[in-house]
């Protein structure tokens, strides 16, 4: 017989059908034994009456054995339907049940519960077993729904998707937040973002965009930070400004947070959230996040160099007057950005750079970029740093590239601040901290 998945057993009600999953939990009440299993598409009752085949078999199956039963699908009576779940309209009388996998030790969590109850390490210690729980899995189908999103919207943009190397010669972007590693016989870096290959690629292709694994050495113990993150990449030539490159963060923003929305409706209410509205995103330059700042809630931005705090804030006074969970702080002070960065042609101590904040958090940096190699080797100079180690990267200009720019989105923020988690963590799979390298 062939497998039906779970979600499917209610369009077979007075047929067998043979369907494979874990089993979440079982319960005895006197000679019946109740299981309910579970697959990839979804969670149905199974009974098992005394005399059956199956009655034997089931004797030592406890939760998370993976089995096999044959059985006749039944319509339950309406008053005990479960209106919770997809197969709540039916239950499977199993007449044979084989075990395809057992657990050997006692579980440490139980996966069944709708909350698992445990702190954050506890959880990640048990990652691989904590990933059962659906609660737990909606965050993924959610982040597998956001990065084919992100995958479409580039791809509608018309941007070619590239992948640039992680194992560096020297450190990208210049400071302390690199990972050295052993490469044979000398010394190599973990790649802290894309940007140089990224704008190389542009000088080629125009629009090019990257999901890739970003490292920091950032000795952070904060609830947004992780030490390897999966960062959402593009750049784009022949813009007329910045605004080019937010219209196109906003369609991609928007492309992802609709599918979200339409794909991952039942996952999103375990969490009792919902996507944004859709409503336009506004620009606040950062000497007016100032101004607000200090009017709505008596803050000084020191330098405009906004804060956490801050950042909580303005978005906070954004979503009270215009209804955006969404907000592009724009035109920060040239010291607080990297070298590469545009200066602002009305004043040269700013530059054409933004955030894009949600929900309190930055989750996006972008910007115009130096596209003349003087003026690139000017700035390298400004900043402190040697021309000489950046050759491969002014070659890019050398050979003429057009006005250009992009953003690093962090794919985990977006995840996290949809759903409302304490901690990014919780939105990696397997997350990489200061103290934590397993599981
Ligand atoms: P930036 O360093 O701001 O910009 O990084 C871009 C985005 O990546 C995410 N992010 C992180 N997520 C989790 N843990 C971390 N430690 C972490 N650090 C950063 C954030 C952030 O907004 N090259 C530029 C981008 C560009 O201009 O194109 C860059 O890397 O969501």
């Amino acid at each position: 017989m062939e497998r039906t998945p779970i979600v499917e057993t209610p369009e077979h009600a007075g047929e067998e059908v043979l369907i494979r999953g874990w089993v979440d939990i079982r319960r005895d009440h006197g000679k019946l034994v109740f299981l309910d299993v579970r697959d990839r598409s979804g969670k149905v009752q199974l009974v098992i009456l005394p005399g059956t085949d199956a009655a034997v078999s089931v004797s030592d199956v406890r939760s998370e054995y993976a089995v096999e039963i044959e059985g006749l699908v039944k319509e339950r009576p309406e008053r005990m339907r479960n209106p919770d779940l997809a197969t709540g309209s039916v239950e499977i009388e199993a007449k044979t049940l084989r075990v395809l996998g057992k657990p050997s030790v006692e579980l440490p969590i139980d996966v069944s519960q709708l909350d698992l109850g445990v702190n954050l390490d506890t959880l990640l210690n048990h990652r691989t077993l904590a990933l059962r729980n659906v609660k737990v899995r909606a965050i993924f189908s959610i982040y597998s729904e956001l990065l084919r999103s992100y995958d479409e919207a580039m791809r509608g943009g018309g941007f070619v998707e590239i992948k640039t190397p992680k194992i560096l010669g020297s450190a990208t972007e210049g400071g302390a937040n690199f990972f050295k590693i052993k490469y044979f016989d000398r010394d190599a870096f973990l790649a802290q973002s894309p940007q140089f290959y990224k704008q190389a690629a542009m000088s080629a292709f125009e629009r090019v965009f990257e999901i890739g694994t970003v490292f920091r050495a950032e000795p952070h113990f904060t609830t947004r930070h992780v030490n390897e993150y999966t960062g959402l990449d593009a750049e784009m030539g022949f813009i007329d400004g910045m605004e080019t490159i937010m219209a196109e963060l906003e369609r991609t923003m928007k492309h992802i947070f609709r599918n979200i929305g339409e794909a991952c409706e039942a996952e999103l209410a375990l969490y009792g959230e919902s996507v944004p509205d859709e409503v336009a995103i506004p620009r606040i330059s950062l000497s007016e996040t100032a101004d607000i700042l200090r009017a709505e809630y008596g803050k000084e931005l020191e330098g405009y160099d906004i804060d956490a705090e801050g950042e909580r804030m303005i978005c906070e006074y954004v979503k009270k007057t215009f209804g955006s969970d969404l907000v592009f702080l724009t035109r920060y002070p040239t010291k607080l950005r990297p070298f590469y960065s545009m200066p602002s042609s009305d004043d040269p101590s700013f530059t054409e750079t933004f955030d894009l904040l949600f929900r309190g958090v930055e989750i996006a940096s972008g910007g115009q970029r130096i596209h003349e190699a003087e003026m690139l080797t000017d700035n390298i100079r400004m900043f402190g740093l040697d021309p000489e180690d950046f050759g491969d990267y002014i070659d890019i200009f050398r050979y003429g590239a057009p006005p250009h720019g992009g953003w690093g989105l962090g794919s985990e923020r977006i995840v996290q601040k949809l759903l409302g988690l304490g901690s990014i963590k919780e939105a990696v799979l397997y997350p990489r901290d200061v103290k934590r390298l397993t599981p």
